[in-house]
């Protein structure tokens, strides 16, 4: 039964129980917002962040004070009554203030507060409410810094409870959360102890308590009297319905207090729990319910594009359900604890999760700090611990980052952050075991060896490795030899990867991939070869791929500026071609994808093939084209590759594999007809580069460079390469384009760039940046010659198309500053070709890209 239809009939038994002797409402609507200093203010609705804009401008963003004000009619009826305003979160410093009294202040930006307001309130009339939230940097809070964005604002739900005078507890650390522990599952029962705390100030109560099994049926039924404090009940269940990836069955528990003398029930508390058992095994991995379960799957973070982290709950779903869909059994919610209702949608579509507090890169040595650290980890803890699908309570997340990448740090100062982050990771720890002994602790490490010297990766029951071999550190395949050395040197240890991935940008096409080029092609060739490394190694629990989604860093300058591209699907969760090779590879029901969705149209030359990738998950793959013509394939990693003879034009080819059937239409261009054909459209070259760029706009395609041999090429030079081993070109953002893969990449010490065109009258565009940082336009004058010479960027050089000069001494920099996109058109007439001369006065001379029309 789909997950759906199974909840709408537990929705119908369970439905009468649910008696609304608590009222919660959500506040989320008109809020009059005020940022910073400003007098001005705005309606707002929450969710809200006031950086979802500004996180994508220019690297920085507004890190201070938002207020919210707004008034709220509390009725005289409710004076009896006990009301509560619940936060699911704000980032990161949150004070409330009712009529002007301060009602409580929570630190952190990922956990949910509620905080009593019955004695601040007047009934019957209008209370005025404040909410001061801060997300300005603070030494004292994690985290301190991270390769994501601190959105500031109430960006998850406000809710109002109002309950009788004698409730379960709701403010605390659980936030309303009373604990649902199973401590022993097994096949023929579950033990089920129901914790909590009760506020009883005057009257005499009794607790009922119910539990229904997946299909609606009572199991477990209980009465007992109550009195104010500490509440714990145990029961057993017979025969428990198993929770599981492909099986994820719920049970539900409901629990009333009840007045004895009138009969009513005055508070209710529902939640959904699961019955399983799992462990990490060292030697053969994970395992769920006794068998073993290798867990694939992906991080998530919580932003979305143009919404930062205020997003609906309707997204959350949509992406959890996107993961399901590619086949996925596991989940990270790198690197804070997510929405409440990411959590309830992992127990219902069967996703194991790793939830982790957002202790980061770097750790501050003071008590403060420290405690935040401890109070996020509880939290965390106490208001998620029903969910059965976390397995995993995470606590840090490379935390020797930044030392590793300090230059200069003195040794002592070393000494004192290993001693006060190994320190915080016991504490962190001990915590975790006091709060619940029934999951694993984890934490993340990056690949280095300081994790095993100093200590701290002995101190979880688990580690996750980071690992980014094939980008931030070469080969690919030295994957499966790092693995190997660590499992053999902590053989007591289990592992597994907790990130691995690297960028790809949906407009960087190329059959040709390597390392930091962006493509989507290397993306996947890393995606596979990481699947094919961990798969085969029975010792590793599973692998977690970074990321799900495109996200916001405002830090970051790749081939998108502001965006970590390492999703599996962009920022507006349109799937990447690797999602849908997870597909291929995780799955049972017959698929078939033919990969390039963006590469549907090919720039190939004559004698060359079409080759094509084909995602399946059966043996071969049949491809047909034009209707007629079929070819076989072998599936290999879950790929089928064809090498197809095509004509120029368009073609329609459709794989069939099993049941499954995908069709694609292909348009192939022969690079020695664009000249001839040029009357037809603008050839248009991404110089320096060996991938095809999309225009998004215009569709237009920037096509791979080429060294001349008859036709149109370049003479001379060399891809320009800011670093060895690594992105050809410049990652950085160019101001002035939002096409930055053109302007990134580049040629440098070119000569000329020559083109066989019939005569005619032609546009030649050309576009450059100045890639070199150093290169200032403010003291370019005030410099020595030798400065000169060793200032790479200060380049000087003239242009000439066919002998004509058409720019003496250009200089990026200095006429138009660096890292900025900039394009100049010429008019030529030609009787025969056209041939463009760059002749370098200072320094090398470069250029990123040539659009050619015919006028
Ligand atoms: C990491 C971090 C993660 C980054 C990622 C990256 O190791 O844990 O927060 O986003 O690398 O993309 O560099």
């Amino acid at each position: 039964m789909k997950p759906i239809k199974y909840l709408l009939i537990l929705f119908l038994a369970i439905g009468p129980y649910l008696h609304a002797q608590r009222l919660v409402k959500t506040v989320n609507s008109a809020w009059e917002f005020q940022l910073g200093n400003s007098n001005s203010r705005k309606t707002v609705n929450i969710p809200h962040t006031w950086n979802a804009e500004d996180a994508f401008t220019d690297g920085q963003y507004f890190r201070g004070k938002g207020i919210y004000h707004k008034e709220i009619f509390i009725p005289e009826s409710w004076s009896e009554q006990a009301v509560f305003l619940k936060f699911e979160a704000a980032n990161q410093l949150t004070k409330v203030f009712v009529n002007d009294k301060l009602v409580g202040e929570h630190i952190g930006g990922y956990t949910a507060f509620v905080f009593e307001v019955t004695e601040a309130l007047n009934f019957g009339s209008a209370n005025e409410i404040r909410i001061e939230v801060d997300n300005s940097h603070s030494a004292d809070i994690p985290p301190l810094e991270a390769d994501f964005n601190f959105y500031g604002g109430i960006y998850r739900d406000i809710e109002m409870i109002v309950t009788g005078k004698s409730h379960f507890q709701l403010e605390g650390e659980a936030a309303g959360n009373l604990l649902i522990k199973t401590p022993e599952v097994n096949e023929n029962m579950a033990r089920v102890v129901f914790e909590g705390k009760v506020v009883n100030p005057n009257e005499n109560l009794k607790l009922q308590l119910k539990i229904w099994d997946p299909s609606g049926k009572i199991v477990s039924e209980l009465n007992q009297p109550v009195n104010t404090g500490d509440l714990s009940v145990d029961l057993t269940i017979d025969d428990p319905k198993l929770w599981s990836p492909e099986n994820p069955q719920l049970y539900s528990l409901q629990a009333d207090l009840i007045d004895i003398r009138t009969g009513k029930t005055i508070d209710s508390f529902f939640s959904k729990f699961g019955c399983r058992w799992f462990k990490a095994d060292p030697e053969k991995g994970f395992f769920l319910n006794g068998k073993p379960l290798k867990l694939i799957g992906a991080n998530r973070h919580q932003d979305f594009q143009n919404m930062g982290n205020a997003v609906p709950n309707s997204i959350h779903r949509k992406d959890y359900e996107m993961i399901k869909d590619m086949g996925a059994n596991f989940i990270r919610t790198a690197h804070y604890p997510q929405d409440p209702e990411v959590y309830r949608i992992c127990d219902e579509l069967g996703l194991l999760v790793w939830t982790e507090v957002p202790v980061i890169n770097d750790v501050t040595d003071t008590e403060a700090y420290h405690q935040n650290a401890i109070n996020m980890q509880r939290e965390q803890i106490l208001q998620l611990y029903n969910h059965p699908s976390i397995v995993y309570w995470g606590y840090m997340n490379e935390i020797f980052i930044r030392l590793v990448f300090t230059r200069d740090m003195q040794e002592e100062a070393k000494t004192a952050k290993i001693k006060t982050s190994v320190e915080l990771a016991k504490k962190l720890e001990a915590e975790t075991k006091k709060l619940d002994t029934s999951r694993l602790s984890v934490m993340a490490l990056h690949g280095s060896d300081i994790y095993n010297t100093s200590g701290i990766a002995d101190i979880p029951d688990v580690i996750g490795w980071n690992l980014y071999f094939g980008w931030y550190s070469p080969g690919l395949e030295n994957l499966g030899k790092f693995l190997d050395e660590q499992h053999k040197k902590y053989p007591e240890r289990p592992i597994l990867i907790s990130e691995y991935g690297p960028g790809s940008d949906s407009r960087i096409q190329t059959n040709d991939p390597k390392p930091w080029d962006y493509s989507e092609a290397y993306q996947l060739k890393s995606h596979v070869s990481y699947l094919n490394q961990v798969i085969e190694r029975d010792y590793m629990l599973g692998m977690a791929a970074w990321n799900f989604a495109d996200f916001g860093s405002s830090g970051r300058q790749d081939s998108r500026p502001f965006i970590n591209q390492k999703g599996l699907v962009n920022f507006d969760r349109e799937p990447k071609d690797v999602y849908y090779y997870y597909k291929a590879r995780l799955t049972k029901e017959p698929f078939v994808y033919i990969a390039g969705k963006n590469q549907e149209t090919r720039y190939i030359s004559k004698d060359s093939l079409v080759k094509l990738k084909v995602f399946s998950n059966s043996d071969q793959v049949q491809l047909e084209i034009d209707g007629s013509e079929k070819k076989e394939a072998q599936v290999k990693d879950n790929i089928a590759e064809f090498s197809l003879e095509l004509s120029e034009g368009e073609h329609r080819v459709t794989a069939i594999s099993g049941k499954a059937k995908y069709h694609r239409n292909i348009k192939v261009f022969f690079k020695e007809n664009l000249l001839e054909n040029i009357e037809n459209g603008p050839l248009l070259i991404n110089i320096g580069s060996h991938s095809d760029f999309i225009d998004e706009e215009t569709g237009e395609i920037w096509i791979s460079d080429q060294g001349f041999s008859g036709d149109f090429g370049y003479v001379g030079g060399d891809t320009y390469q800011k670093s060895k081993d690594k992105f050809q070109g410049i990652a950085a953002n160019i101001k002035g384009t939002d096409r930055e893969p053109l302007f990134q990449t580049m040629r440098e010490g070119i000569d000329s760039y020559k083109f066989e065109v019939p005569e005619g009258k032609y546009r030649v565009s050309l576009l450059f940046t100045e890639p070199n940082r150093g290169a200032s336009t403010q003291n370019i004058y005030n410099l020595t010659s030798d400065e000169i010479q060793s200032e790479k960027g200060l380049r000087e050089f003239d242009i000439l198309i066919n002998g004509n000069k058409v720019e003496k001494n250009l200089n990026l920099a200095r006429e138009y500053g660096i890292l900025q996109a900039v394009e100049i058109s010429y008019e030529v007439i030609t009787e025969d070709g056209i041939n463009i001369e760059f002749k370098p006065e200072k320094g090398k001379t470069i250029i990123s890209g040539i659009r050619l029309e015919k006028l």
